[in-house]
């Protein structure tokens, strides 16, 4: 084969194989196939040495040529391919933005302080403030003073959580009604809610739960203003076709004492699970202040008296919301809790 033949098949072959050349670094690799020192093209150039004068100026030429053409070949393609790997690599890292975004889950209130919010905002549109305590008490502001003596049961280990012999979690919201009624002057009305905690664990039970606690006390407060003021807050709450009913009981911190019932919301009164057959729903505690615990705030029990009430939120929130088992409220599975 006459060279400049040769170099005819070197220049086709060198655009087959560029056609085949899928990367920046199979590039390099075909550049130094036919550009480098010892590559396919340079090697022709060596014959320049050995050739006649005419020859030398076709040869020469046509070397050339076959050069340029294969350099601007390569940076043509080089441009080609760091384009494709550059969009390659664009398009891995991109993010779609027209896909729907994931905006932030919106917060909420617990159930139960929802439910607490309901209830105290009912008690202050009736004129009572809200009072607020510590929820580590001393045995005189959980016991003492609302006249539950050293060996009474709900003093038992059993209920109480003791921090030391004197000390305590709270049982109940009382003692800031004791703390109350030391810094206010009668007449007053308040509500106590907050968190308490008994040693007490079921399907009704958890060791700390929430109770919404009142006091009014002034001249001439009576067992009709209790009656009134709770009737007002469970026809508010539940409506206002509800019967209710005050049956007789006993707390060591009300005389006389009385635990509140409605007429049950599932059932409407005819009898069913959740009341137990009764077609009642026990809902409330209350009573007339013992004069005793008066005394153990220096409120004159001569010249004022006053009523007392107490609830627990939970029991509410489960009424209002047909939750059957207290421990749901507590476990914050958010698939239960973005329900309410
Ligand atoms: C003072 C004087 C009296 C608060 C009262 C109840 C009745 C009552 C229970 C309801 C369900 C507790 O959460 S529960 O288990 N409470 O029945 N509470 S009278 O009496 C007081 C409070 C403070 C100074």
């Amino acid at each position: 084969m006459d060279l400049m033949d040769e170099l005819r098949s070197i220049g086709k072959e060198f655009k087959v194989e560029l056609e085949g050349v899928g990367s920046t670094s199979g590039l390099d690799a075909l550049r130094v196939k036919y550009l480098g020192k010892k590559g396919l093209v340079s090697q022709k150039f060596k014959l320049m040495g050995t050739a006649s004068p005419e020859e030398k100026k076709s040869l020469g030429k046509a070397l050339n040529e076959l050069k340029v053409m294969a350099e601007g070949a390569i940076e043509a393609r080089k441009a080609e391919l760091r384009d494709e790997e550059l969009r390659q690599a664009i398009k891995a890292e991109s993010l779609d933005t027209t896909l729907p975004g994931k905006g932030p889950r919106m917060g909420r209130l617990h159930p139960v302080n929802q439910i607490l919010h309901r209830i105290t905002g009912i008690f202050t549109s009736m004129g009572f403030g809200v009072e607020e305590g510590p929820e580590v008490e001393s045995d005189f502001y959980n016991f003492e003073a609302l006249n539950i003596p050293k060996n009474h049961p709900a003093r038992d280990m059993q209920d109480t959580f003791y921090v030391s012999e004197d000390v305590v979690l709270r049982t109940h919201t009382s003692p800031v009604q004791i703390r109350a009624m030391k810094k206010l002057a009668p007449p007053f009305r308040i509500i106590a809610p907050g968190k308490v905690y008994r040693h007490d664990a079921d399907i009704s039970h958890t060791p700390m739960f929430h109770q919404v606690e009142g006091l009014m006390v002034g001249e001439d407060i009576t067992f009709g203003h209790l009656k009134g003021i709770l009737e007002t807050f469970i026809h508010t709450y539940f409506g206002p076709d509800i019967p209710v009913r005050f049956r007789p009981s006993f707390f060591p911190f009300t005389e006389p004492s009385a635990e509140v019932d409605m007429g049950c919301i599932f059932c409407k009164g005819s009898g069913c699970r959740i009341c137990k057959s009764t077609g009642w729903i026990e809902i409330l505690g209350a009573g007339m202040v013992n004069p005793k615990v008066f005394q153990y705030v220096d409120v004159d029990p001569e010249r004022y008296t006053g009523f007392a009430f107490g609830m627990g939120v939970e029991r509410i929130a489960m009424l209002t919301y047909g939750i059957d088992d207290i421990r749901m409220l507590f476990e914050n599975d958010i698939r239960f809790l973005s329900q309410f």
